[in-house]
């Protein structure tokens, strides 16, 4: 793929962005054959840009992590992508659904590292024993492909969806937990909407951190110590609606919450 296929089509996607709309996907007719390498020059090209604007990553995101993600989306592979320090909502802050195209709502585990972490060949083993600590999460992802549909080239073109996200503040030492099976809930306005545990992610979320270290070091690149790791979604996604209040709710692991408008 030539530099200027993929100039074009990271501007594609960024102009989409910007300005809240929904644009076709990139294999329906504007680049068919696009394949997932090639989708990754698109991300890199469009991170690029990002950061040429003065924006920052604060951590990787994994994505489709989960039978529910798959399932939802209608694609098998984990991917990442990175959440920018725009894109970054206080606990307990308020949204307002007019900042995004058709924004939904996932919850995760994050992880922060205490060490680097440089594949190929690392283990969720190593994993643990890098992380300094875990803590609840909640992603929103607004893909900007109309109605969430796409192919994985589209998607890691589009930075995995990536919109938002909300840190929560309660940290614990993964081996205070057993991560595969702390469960949660995802619950709007008080009624749970989707519930799951750990083992969603690829049986354990140490797994995806592991599994970004290793698709990582194709690009000769690793997961830092100190930036937080969204691991992908433990449920199916939400669809966010002004008025909610929206609620994560971890066994051992504390909770997060936002609100719309
Ligand atoms: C892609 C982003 C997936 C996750 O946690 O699975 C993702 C999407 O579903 O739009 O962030
Ligand atoms: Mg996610």
């Amino acid at each position: 793929m030539d530099k200027h296929t993929i100039d074009e089509l990271a501007t594609y996607v960024l102009q989409a962005e910007r300005e809240k709309r929904e644009i076709v996907k990139i294999t329906d007719t504007l680049y068919p054959n696009l394949t997932i390498d090639e989708a990754y020059l698109v991300q890199e090209e469009l991170v690029t840009r990002k950061l040429a604007e003065g924006l920052q990553i604060v951590g990787p995101k994994m994505g489709i992590t989960s039978e529910a993600k798959m399932k939802q989306m209608n694609v098998t592979d984990p991917i990442y992508g990175y959440v920018f320090n725009n894109m970054i909502v206080e606990e307990g802050a308020a949204v307002s659904v007019e900042d995004y195209i058709h924004p939904k709502v996932e919850p995760e585990i994050g992880f922060v590292l205490a060490r680097d972490l440089e594949g190929p060949g690392v283990t969720a083993l190593d994993v643990l024993r890098a992380t300094d600590y875990v803590f609840p999460a909640l992603e929103i992802i607004d893909s900007r492909y109309e109605n969430f549909n796409f192919t994985l080239p589209d998607v890691i073109a589009d930075n995995t969806s990536a919109a938002g996200a909300v840190f929560g503040t309660y940290l614990r030492r993964p081996d205070e937990l057993e991560l595969d099976v702390v469960g949660v809930t995802l619950s709007i306005n008080g009624e749970i909407q989707a519930l799951g545990a750990g083992a969603a992610v690829l049986g354990n979320p140490a797994n995806s951190v592991a599994r970004l270290a290793n698709m990582l070091s194709k690009k000769g690149e690793k997961v830092k110590a100190g930036q937080p790791i969204l691991t992908g979604g433990l449920t199916a996604a939400v669809r966010l609606e002004p008025g909610d209040y929206v609620q994560a709710k971890y066994g051992g692991l504390g909770e997060v919450s936002f609100f719309v408008k």
